[in-house]
């Protein structure tokens, strides 16, 4: 599978909720299928997408906020599956796209899931217990709507292939990109509106 065809699968869904991207291919990826206001890139912070994402699945939650995560960027912080463990937010799922490299800075760079390391069975030892490995656009589809429906804390890691998109260009300044999701959090909650997952 080839994540840009992954996010393809569940951006009907994906563009309804607030996603939180780590760096690099995915957001790039993830910004070709169009962007969202509830959608924010965490530039230049490595590993720190789950961490983000966790504070507003915490302190807002009516809102269903997605992670979107690479393997390098989670093997980084792992004390985050055991973060989440202990919070376990039923408004967040942790997405991980695994391509077994950090594809951003060259695909010559494996990383420890080249090697064996399985995040999803990490998650499931921190204490996750919504977790799984998924290889087809079908499956991880059918995983992505179980774990809405069950509104319960999720962490899908998906092995995909090592290949990026053809432009890491994104038409979005950081700065203009963390104002927008800023103004559109304050939005939500000025209307009392919640992320409703059924539409598209
Ligand atoms: C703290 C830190 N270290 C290193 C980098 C350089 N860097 C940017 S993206 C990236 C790879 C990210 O790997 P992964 O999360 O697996 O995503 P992929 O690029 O494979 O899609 C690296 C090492 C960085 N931005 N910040």
């Amino acid at each position: 599978m080839l994540r840009v065809d992954g996010l393809k699968a569940i951006y009907p869904e994906l563009s309804h909720c607030i996603v939180v991207t780590n760096m690099g291919a995915a957001p790039a990826e993830l910004f070709s299928l169009g962007h969202q206001p509830g959608f924010f890139y965490v530039w230049h912070s490595m590993g720190l997408a789950s961490s983000v994402g966790l504070g507003i699945a915490l302190s807002r939650p009516e809102l269903q906020v997605i992670v979107v995560d690479g393997d390098g960027s989670l093997l980084m912080n792992l004390g985050s599956l055991t973060t989440l463990a202990r919070h376990r937010p039923a408004n967040l799922i942790h997405l991980v796209f695994d391509n077994e490299v950090l594809l951003s800075v060259g695909r010559s760079f494996t990383t420890a899931t080249a090697t064996g390391t399985d995040l999803a069975a990490m998650a499931a030892g921190a204490g996750i217990s919504r977790t799984g490995t998924y290889r087809t656009e079908e499956d991880l589809r059918r995983a992505f709507l179980e774990a809405l429906a069950a509104r319960e804390l999720a962490v899908l890691v998906a092995k995909v292939e090592p290949q990026g998109p053809p432009s890491y260009f994104i038409d979005l300044h950081f700065l203009e990109s963390r104002f927008q999701f800023q103004r559109h959090l304050r939005q939500l909650a000025a209307t009392g509106a919640g992320q409703d997952t059924s539409q598209g």
